[in-house]
């Protein structure tokens, strides 16, 4: 295995990277989040403890492990200081562990309220956010006027630059959203209150990193969401704000293209999707029902249904390719367990016309009617597997054909939640 490793997930998100990352941390002695926000969500479980972060990396679990929040990421300090609180009992020493960039911009109440706002004017049309202030923090670190945290150790900057931001962000919330204005004082005051906790763990990421990896240390980059939901090569509009896909490992942590390495792409056996967007795989009758209740999905940070469907190997192949996906690990298989068919979108159909390949933005995707090729399902139980051998052969030959179309070797299969339920393939 190459030295360091990309995780990051190939459909919409919520394709079990956190667990898989948990596994892979064994390996490695830093783990660093690189775009995204609070809005991610990854389910550990360990034992039976069940453990869901959303902004800290996963890898806080490890005894030892440093974990690293990159440039790339959108921070709430609210947000952030609640995750280390929750985690108290089970990692007393996190915050020890863990290293915040100075670059990171900030996410304050006015994005939070602008998101919100935002949504409820769009009614049906909505992308259906997790409602975290995600957009309007990348909005304002590209407009130039973002607070960074850096910031919050400098009284008159931090006065200066909210001011400035608020005089835009006010005007647009009461004359165009028709909402309550933020109060300048209560931020101000509210958020240099913060600095001192967050102090000890603010770092120039970058260069430890680089200290990290002269030492021979092995990093791994943990993506977050998923990279249809990429803002540059997802189905735009329909997306989130950051770039979700591996390459934005160097840019939001500060380390050159070359330190990457491995990139593992996560896909579920299935696929699901929450928020609005087009999703051509997507099934509205009792199987979509069966995937949705054995896979148990519910979004992880705020609690929306997912939207279940086949297979996509189109938008598989693509997330492969911008990726520059090395191996695949597939998840969920046992979710299957039980159907007598399995459906995968080998193609689509448009207008009468068939393609093979993924085209650019949510409108022209939602105009795409999937080509299937049914594989036979298997009725045994594949949940805890934990060799190869021990899958049904169809399962077996599920995953094979699945990796086969998509074009990138299998590397792993996850039977089920625990660490323990995975099968290392190559
Ligand atoms: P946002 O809040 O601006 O990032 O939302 C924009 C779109 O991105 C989607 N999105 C996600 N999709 C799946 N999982 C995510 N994280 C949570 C989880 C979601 C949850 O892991 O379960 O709990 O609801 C995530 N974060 C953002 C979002 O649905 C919009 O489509
Ligand atoms: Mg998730």
């Amino acid at each position: 295995m190459a030295k360091n490793l990309v995780i990051v997930g190939t459909q919409w998100g919520d394709e079990g990277k956190g667990k898989i990352v948990d596994w892979l941390t064994e390996l490695c002695q830093a783990v660093v989040r690189f775009q995204g926000g609070h809005n991610a969500g990854h389910t550990l479980v360990i034992g039976s403890r069940k453990t869901v972060l959303h902004l800290i990396p996963s890898g806080i679990l490890h005894a030892g492990v440093e974990c690293y929040i990159g440039n790339g990421v959108v921070l709430d300090p609210l947000a952030l200081f609640e995750e280390l609180d929750t985690l108290r009992e089970v990692v007393p020493d996190a915050a020890q562990r863990l290293f915040i960039s100075d670059a990171c911009p900030l996410i304050l109440p006015y994005h939070k309220s602008l998101d919100l706002a935002r949504e409820l004017a769009k009614g049906a049309g909505k992308i259906g956010t997790t409602g975290r202030g995600i957009g309007p923090a990348y909005e304002d670190k590209v407009a130039r006027r973002a607070l960074r945290v850096a910031d919050l150790f400098h009284r008159e900057r931090f006065a200066a630059k909210l001011g400035e931001a608020l005089d835009y962000h006010n005007f647009v919330l009461q004359h165009y959203f028709r909402q309550e204005p933020e109060d300048f004082h209560a931020i101000l005051e509210h958020y240099l209150s913060l600095a001192e906790r967050l102090a000890p763990m603010v770092t120039d990421v970058s260069l430890r990193l680089a200290h990290l990896q002269e030492r021979g240390a092995r990093i791994l980059f943990e993506g977050a969401q998923g990279t249809l939901l990429d803002v540059d090569h997802g189905t735009y509009p329909f997306v989130t704000s950051s770039n979700t896909v591996a390459a934005a490992a160097a840019v939001g942590s500060g380390v050159g293209p070359e330190t990457l390495g491995y990139v593992l792409g996560i896909t579920k056996a299935y696929t699901t999707r929450v928020g609005s967007g087009p999703f051509p795989t997507e099934l509205f009758d009792e199987t979509g029902i069966y995937l949705a209740e054995r896979g148990a999905e519910i979004g992880s940070t705020t609690g929306r249904a997912r939207r279940c469907g086949w297979f996509d190997v189109v938008a598989l192949r693509a997330a492969c390719r911008v990726n520059g996906v090395s191996g695949l690990c597939i998840t969920k298989l046992d979710v299957l367990d039980g159907l007598i068919e399995i459906q995968v979108a080998v193609g689509y159909r448009v207008n009468g016309v068939a393609r093979k390949d993924l085209p650019c933005g949510a409108e022209a995707l939602a105009a795409c009617e999937p080509i299937y090729e049914t594989l036979p399902g298997w009725k045994e139980s594949t949940a805890g597997a934990r060799r190869w051998e021990d899958l049904p052969v169809n399962a077996r030959h599920y995953l094979e054909r699945v990796a086969e179309l998509v074009g990138r070797p299998l590397a792993i299969v996850s039977t089920g939640p625990d660490r323990e339920d995975t099968i290392l393939r190559a």
